[in-house]
Parts: structure tokens; C-alpha cells; sequence
């Protein structure tokens, strides 16, 4: 699939620093250490719906990982997919009498052009469950031939007791889990299986939805946990640096696939740093497409909100707080962009070398980007009230908020 365009990061004098994040499976921070090459999966949309202000902010957590790598130096790795065949999508399709490939491809491209507006960058591997099937088929046999999967009435599971390291990305208990498992797409009551919470790796054809060539395992459908396995392992290989998402998708989504590779490869652990982006909520409620309270990008651009304005609200907020959603968050937003923009447009201003340092400061310490913001507004005002003679610090300004912030001023 393709990705959208990148917009550009200018280059900033000087270097970042390295990146210090917390790591759901530790319960702490980790200061990680790529090679020249960071390597990034972040879980990516189940296309049903347009994209929300949630999603938009699990997304900017991510992009700030990046821009804080790429101000170090290095390449970025960056691998998302795109949930392209699943439950949700099928039950959508159905409720509004249209094609779920069609529904899939139109929502998708609304993806596009919202991250593209929001400056997020882009993947460099964008890949869809559907095109990864001919890579999720060998993964599920091997799981078969190794004993960590059994059938049931032509289904395929996963046995969560075939791996050693199971629970110890989201250290819940039993009863937490298959709570968890019976609102996240698992079926914790469905009788014989060996756990509860075993998760699906291959779900045998069904009368009336879409199935592929399973090989050995017949004709079906991948389970949702080995698609992201199946494209983080192709394009990453074991032990990359972030696996990224909302923090809804801590248990089942993280734990199994974690587990999946795991038993695959032998290896531990899939990725350095488990990280996890608070929820987004609206009227005291988690944002979902499930519940419909819903605020979406595209709808906020069509009415003329300038997406730069739409990205100073996210990040107005710590990426691991639930936060909600107001008209004010927008408007706080919006004030804060016009005095930053009639800044950098000034002709001259107090120094921004320490700024930058600032701003590169918060976001490596867990990619604080209220104290970023509020490293600008400091700046912002110091010009307003007592101006400054340096003639380059404007553009300074303009290239740091850029480059760390993916903010266009
Ligand atoms: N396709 C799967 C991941 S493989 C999926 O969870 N898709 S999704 O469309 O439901 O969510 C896409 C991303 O947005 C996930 O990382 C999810 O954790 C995040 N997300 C969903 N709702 C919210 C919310 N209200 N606030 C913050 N992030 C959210
Ligand atoms: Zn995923």
C-alpha cells in the first residue's frame, strides 16, 4: 500500500538528544539506544471510520518519536499497517450496504490526507492485513508445527501457555485479562479452547465474508494480533526499538503479539520499548467508533480549522494522559497559533539558541511536549514585552517548531 507524502524536517544546528520513554512492560522509563537505523512499528487504523482527535493523537506521540531520532541523526525505520480486514469493518460494511474493500480503501484514503495535513510522517512500509496474508499463512503454521497452536472446529488459536514471557507486557492478572479479551475482539467464553484468552491466528472461512488461500490451514482469514506480527517481523525483524499505539491496545493486542513472535523466533523480546499513548475522550468518554463520539479531523478541516492549529491542541497534552476533547482545547489552540505565527514573522527577537536546547530537553525526557509548548509561549512573550535584536531567531523559532513539533508556523 502506499504511505502519504513527507513533509519536510529541516535540519537544526547542533544534535538532540537520546530518547528516554516509558516502557509499559518495565512499568519505567527506558533510554533507548538505536543503531544509526531507529526501527518503529506503530499500530496502525482498522479502517471503518474516519480518522478522530484519539487516533490523531496516538499518531503525533509516534511522529514526535521520530522527529526527536531524526534530530539525533539517525534514520528512522517506520513500519504501520492498516487493519484492512476485520470484524469491525465487515460489520460496518453490512450495517451501511457497502463493499468492505471499498469502505476499507475510502477510509483509508482519508487517513492519508488527514496525516498529511497534520504533518505526521509517513511510514516508510504501509501495509495492509490483505496484502500481508501471504506472510501471515507460514507464520501460523510454524506456530502449528512448534505446538503453541490447536484447532477448533477448523479454527486456529494460539496457546498463550506456549510462551514463557506471556503477561509481562501488561502484567494484568487472569480475571483482568479475559475482560479484557471479551471487549477486544477475543472470545473468552467460546468452549474448548485451552485458555480463555487464547486469541485467533486463522479464522476458517465463514458463509458470506471475504477468505484467502490459507494453505495448510485452509481457506479464512487472519487473526488480528498475527497481522501486525507477521509486518512488523518482514519489515523490522526482532528486537526493534518502539512498538507504538494507544493504550487500549496494551492487552490482548500488545501482550499476544509480543507473545506470538516470541514463540516464533525464540527470541525476547519483540520490541526494546512498549509504548503507549493515553485515551482521547469526548463527553467523559472514551472517543470510539464503537460508541460514535466522535470528532474528526477531516470534518474540523472542512470547516476551515487550520490543521496546524488542530496539531498545537494534541499537543498541548502529555502523550500518556487521558485527556478530553473540548471546543476550548481547540480554541486555547488556535490563540496560541496566531501569537507564535506573528512572532516568527517579526523581524528580529531575544535569542532562540537556548529555545531550542528547551525544546529538545522536554521531549527526549518522555516526550514532554507541554513543556515544549510552554518553552515557545516563554519565548513569544519575551519578545512581545521587551522585543530583542537577533535577526535570525525568528527563523530559528520557525525551523525548531517545525522540526520537533511538526507545527508549520
Ligand atoms: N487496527 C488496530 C491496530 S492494529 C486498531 O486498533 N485500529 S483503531 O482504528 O481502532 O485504532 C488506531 C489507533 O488509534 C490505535 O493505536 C488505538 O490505540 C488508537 N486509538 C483509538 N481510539 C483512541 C482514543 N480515543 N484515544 C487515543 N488513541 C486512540
Ligand atoms: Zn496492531
Amino acid at each position: 500500500m502506499h504511505a502519504w507524502p513527507a513533509s519536510e524536517v529541516p535540519a537544526l544546528p547542533g544534535q538532540g538528544r537520546d530518547l528516554r520513554i516509558h516502557d509499559t512492560a518495565t512499568g519505567g522509563p527506558v533510554t533507548l539506544d538505536p543503531g544509526p537505523v531507529a526501527r518503529i512499528y506503530v499500530c496502525g487504523i482498522t479502517p471503518y471510520d474516519a480518522t478522530h482527535m484519539g487516533h490523531a493523537a496516538t499518531y503525533n506521540a509516534f511522529d514526535l518519536v521520530q522527529r526527536v531520532w531524526l534530530d539525533t541523526k539517525r534514520q528512522v525505520h517506520y513500519v504501520q499497517n492498516v487493519t484492512d480486514i476485520d470484524d469491525p469493518l465487515l460489520e460496518r460494511a453490512e450495517r451501511d450496504d457497502v463493499d468492505w474493500a471499498a469502505l476499507a480503501e475510502r477510509e483509508t484514503a482519508l487517513f492519508r490526507e488527514d496525516m498529511t495535513a497534520l504533518r505526521m510522517l509517513p511510514p516508510r512500509h504501509y501495509i495492509g492485513a490483505v496484502e500481508a496474508i501471504p506472510g501471515i499463512v507460514p507464520l501460523v503454521e510454524r506456530l502449528r508445527d512448534l505446538g503453541a497452536a490447536y484447532e477448533l472446529d477448523g479454527d486456529i488459536y494460539f496457546s498463550v501457555d506456549s510462551d514463557p514471557h506471556f503477561g509481562e507486557v501488561s502484567h494484568l492478572d487472569a480475571a483482568a485479562m479475559r475482560l479484557l479479551s471479551a471487549e477486544r475482539g477475543g472470545d473468552p467464553d467460546r468452549p474448548g479452547k485451552k485458555d480463555p484468552v487464547d486469541p485467533m491466528l486463522w479464522m476458517a472461512a465463514r458463509e458470506g465474508e471475504p477468505s484467502w488461500d490459507g494453505g495448510s490451514l485452509g481457506r479464512g482469514r487472519p487473526g488480528w494480533h498475527i497481522e501486525c506480527v507477521a509486518i512488523a517481523l518482514d519489515h523490522l525483524g526482532m528486537g526493534f526499538d518502539v512498538q507504538g499505539g494507544g493504550s487500549d491496545l496494551v492487552f490482548p493486542h500488545h501482550e499476544m503479539g509480543a507473545s506470538h513472535a516470541q514463540v516464533l523466533t525464540g527470541e525476547f523480546p519483540m520490541a526494546k520499548a512498549y509504548v503507549h499513548a493515553g485515551m482521547v475522550a469526548l463527553h467523559g468518554e472514551k472517543m470510539s467508533k464503537s460508541k460514535g463520539n466522535l470528532v474528526f479531523v477531516s470534518a474540523l478541516r472542512r470547516e476551515g480549522v487550520d490543521p496546524a492549529a488542530i496539531r498545537l491542541a494534541l499537543l498541548a497534552h502529555h502523550y500518556r494522559a487521558d485527556w478530553e476533547w473540548t471546543d476550548q482545547v481547540l480554541q486555547d489552540a488556535r490563540t496560541r497559533l496566531a501569537h507564535w505565527r506573528a512572532a516568527v514573522s517579526r523581524p528580529d527577537g531575544p535569542s532562540a539558541d537556548a529555545l531550542v536546547e528547551e525544546i529538545r530537553d522536554a521531549l527526549a525526557e518522555d516526550l514532554d511536549a507541554p513543556a515544549a509548548l510552554a518553552a515557545v509561549d516563554r519565548w513569544v512573550v519575551l519578545q512581545e514585552s521587551k522585543g530583542g535584536t537577533d535577526a535570525g531567531a525568528p527563523g530559528v523559532v520557525s525551523r525548531a517548531v517545525d522540526a520537533l513539533l511538526g507545527v508549520a508556523l
